[in-house]
């Protein structure tokens, strides 16, 4: 236990109920990322459905009729055009141009967007910036909570919750206010896997219990059960978590999101200029997947999932050229995968390096392909 300075979610109680093993500190709550049994929570995601409790990631809320330049200001993505109903993925960074946050922004009315932040206290900074430019907005967390399904069967659970006239017309990163037996939520196509699936924004952090049992009951024809955003399936599909495979250190050039950065914009956002001038410069190095090689996955499994960088060399004349930021077993891929920031000179593919992981040395290559589907920017709609 941590004491009441780390936050519960809506959903703690459940989650508990249903044999949560292990917890992260995320956005100054608990999250759960594990129910003790890995191999089977991925194959719940890949082959059914999973239910996530996500609720920490918070909403930033902004309302007022400075919104939409205000969310703008924040973002390096081109957010122009998003209408109600929308969201899309915009990468945030500090005047330095380098990365504090990547949310997913939500567009909800003309006036009201919320940033779905990854792990770093965003708030504090869009509040002091909407400040000092005199933006007509307000700048709070509200009380919202995601319950995420994800997973194959996730389609088919979301029409038995909300319909088939609900959730048929609604597109990748669409979202929809609806409710479920009177509890209020926002409904959206979108989630930390590629396995397909909602997330589900509760609106009223009172109700999370019985939202949880309502949504695993009419899973249960579909063998739901509970899990977490999952570190394999992600590296998998090529997803990134801030804060380990990039962090405030690094910029959206090194990070692999040059598509979702608008070094042409005509308006000001915060680290324009020293994104053009990066963009100019070019990188030094960048995020490259690598796999494990010449090493039984059964020796793999005493090392993965990694806890903490690693420094990486060259294979061969031992120069430090970077550090592997993440790596797991895929159970898709039967190796030892990971996602590493290395100087571009090693970010040619087949390039052998060595990591060192707690006095034990192995063998990566820097993987020639995107172990899933390219990363491929949602066309703004
Ligand atoms: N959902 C919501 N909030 C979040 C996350 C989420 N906040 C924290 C964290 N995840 C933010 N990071 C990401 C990273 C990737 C994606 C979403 C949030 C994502 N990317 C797709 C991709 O890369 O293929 C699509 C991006 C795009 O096409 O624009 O989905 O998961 N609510």
């Amino acid at each position: 236990m941590f004491g009441p300075r780390v936050r519960k979610s809506p959903y703690y109680e459940s989650t508990v109920a249903a044999g949560v093993s292990a917890f992260t500190i995320y956005n100054h709550m608990y999250m759960p990322i594990s129910y003790g049994d890995p191999a089977e929570e991925y194959r719940r995601l890949t082959e059914r459905v999973a239910l996530w409790d996500v609720a920490a990631q918070r909403q930033i809320e902004i309302v007022g009729s400075d919104a939409a330049a205000f969310t703008q200001y924040l973002s390096a993505r081109d957010l122009g055009g998003m209408k109600p109903g929308r969201a899309r993925y915009a990468p945030i960074c500090d005047h330095d141009g380098n990365l504090i946050n990547d949310p997913v922004a939500l567009c909800l009315d003309d006036d009201r967007f919320w940033l779905s932040i990854a792990d770093s206290d965003l708030g504090y900074m869009a509040r002091a910036v909407a400040a000092e430019r005199g933006a007509d907005v307000r700048v709070f967390e509200p009380d919202v909570s995601p319950l995420a399904i994800q997973g194959p069967c996730a389609e088919e659970l979301a029409v038995d919750l909300f319909g088939a006239n609900v959730v048929g017309p609604l597109g990748f990163f669409h979202h929809v206010g609806t409710e479920l037996d009177g509890i209020e939520l926002v409904l959206c196509r979108s989630g930390w896997s590629k396995q397909g699936g909602f997330e589900m924004f509760l609106t009223d952090g009172s109700r999370g219990v019985e939202f949880w049992d309502r949504v695993m009951a009419a899973g249960a024809r579909f063998g739901i059960g509970p899990g977490a955003p999952n570190p394999a399936e992600r590296i998998e599909s090529g997803l990134l978590s801030y804060g380990s495979d990039n962090d405030s250190r690094t910029n959206p050039f090194e990070a692999g999101l040059k598509a979702w950065v608008n070094t042409d914009a005509e308006y000001d956002f915060i680290g324009k200029a020293a994104l053009r001038r990066q963009f100019e410069r070019g990188i030094e190095r960048s995020l490259v997947n690598v796999s494990f090689v010449g090493v039984d996955n059964s020796r793999l499994a005493a090392f993965l999932p990694l806890e903490h960088p690693c420094e990486l060399t060259l294979s061969g004349t031992g120069d430090v050229v970077g550090e592997l930021r993440n790596a797991v077993c895929s159970p898709r891929l039967g190796r030892g995968i990971g996602i590493a920031l290395v100087a571009v000179a090693a970010t040619v593919p087949g390039t052998c390096l060595t990591v060192d992981i707690d006095g034990a040395g192995f063998s990566v290559v820097v993987a020639p392909e995107p172990f899933g589907t390219p990363r491929q920017p949602i066309t703004p709609s």
